[in-house]
């Protein structure tokens, strides 16, 4: 079984994005900028969006968090990422989510202008990405990916199964696994909470990727030997030994599938760095696409 080390390929992913952070400011141009918004106090996306702003900063980026009343309006929020669009001192954006139930979450990404939508979740992007046209992956997917060719995983001709649909993970990373790029040409099945016996597809499979948000759900028994394992839930269990009070474990029962895994991401430590490192990339991105080319 080998590991596959999400905090220390994104650590080597940040040092890369320094460097040419550093050319540019030696140049004379001003550093990116990467602005997260937060709506509210959970203190998990709290503490995901403010090591967002702390990795950017040591990647040689600006950047900060504007953080809002879980009471703001749809129309505040509008109003906030509408400003935002047009601030040509930021190149990039998030709305962090989830958002709070009264506010429109489709409505507030439609909002975010494409160019600088550095989650690649607005349907441009969304279109970009299906179609192969240039455009910004949404991190989580894109850091996978990264993952899967900085370890060398063979994925042509294989088989995967990506295990939840959603907007953020399942559904993207199911299209690109699927696409003719580095990491893709597999044979993709999507599977989720309407599946019929979801152990006869993941047992057939190569791959494996978990993202539904349930503790402990891939055991041992619905896998074969030598499978590709790639963790994307973060679930909190109780766990009174620690100072929280709980410890953050995966969709997968990490202890006994780790025994027949011939690669394994670890949680934590596996794909959530990976995406605030892919996030930072996308805003390099960003900065070359709207900042530089203006410039020069
Ligand atoms: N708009 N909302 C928007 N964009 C995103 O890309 C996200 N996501 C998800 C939630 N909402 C979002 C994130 O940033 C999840 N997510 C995220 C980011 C980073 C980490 C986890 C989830 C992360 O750094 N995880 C660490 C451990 C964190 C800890 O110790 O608590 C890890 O090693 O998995």
């Amino acid at each position: 079984m080998k590991l596959i080390d999400g905090k220390k390929t994104a650590q080597d992913i940040s040092n890369e994005l320094k460097q040419e952070v550093d050319k540019y400011t030696a140049q004379g141009h001003r550093p990116p900028h990467l602005v997260a918004v937060l709506v509210g106090n959970d203190p998990a996306s709290t503490y995901y969006v403010r090591s967002k702003e702390k990795k950017a900063k040591k990647a040689g980026y600006t950047s900060e968090v504007i953080y809002l009343d879980e009471k703001t309006s749809e129309q505040e929020l509008l109003q906030l990422v509408n400003q935002l669009n047009n601030d040509t001192a930021i190149d990039g954006f998030i709305v962090q989510l989830p958002l709070p139930k009264h506010i429109d979450e489709h409505k507030i990404l439609m909002a975010i202008a494409p160019e600088k939508d550095i989650d690649g979740f607005h349907p441009e992007n969304i279109g970009r990405m299906v179609a192969q046209l240039p455009g910004f992956l949404p991190a989580t997917p894109y850091g996978i990916l990264e993952l899967i060719n900085r370890y060398q995983i063979p994925t042509e001709g294989k088989k995967a199964v990506v295990i939840g649909r959603s907007l953020i993970v399942g559904r993207p990373l199911s299209i690109l696994l699927s696409q003719k790029r580095p990491g893709g040409n597999a044979s993709v099945c999507v599977a989720h909470s309407r599946t019929k016996n979801i152990s006869e597809l993941t047992k057939d499979a190569d791959i494996v990727v978990t993202a539904i948000g349930k503790a402990h759900f891939l055991k041992a028994d619905m896998v074969k030997d030598g499978v590709v394992i790639i963790d994307a839930g973060i679930n909190e269990v109780p766990d009174s030994t620690r100072p929280k009070g709980y410890k953050l474990v995966g969709d997968v029962d990490f202890d006994e599938v780790s025994k027949k895994a011939s690669y394994i991401t670890p949680v934590p430590g596996g794909v959530g760095p990976m995406t605030i490192a892919m996030l930072l990339k996308n805003t390099l991105q960003a900065y070359e696409n709207n900042y530089l080319k203006k410039k020069n």
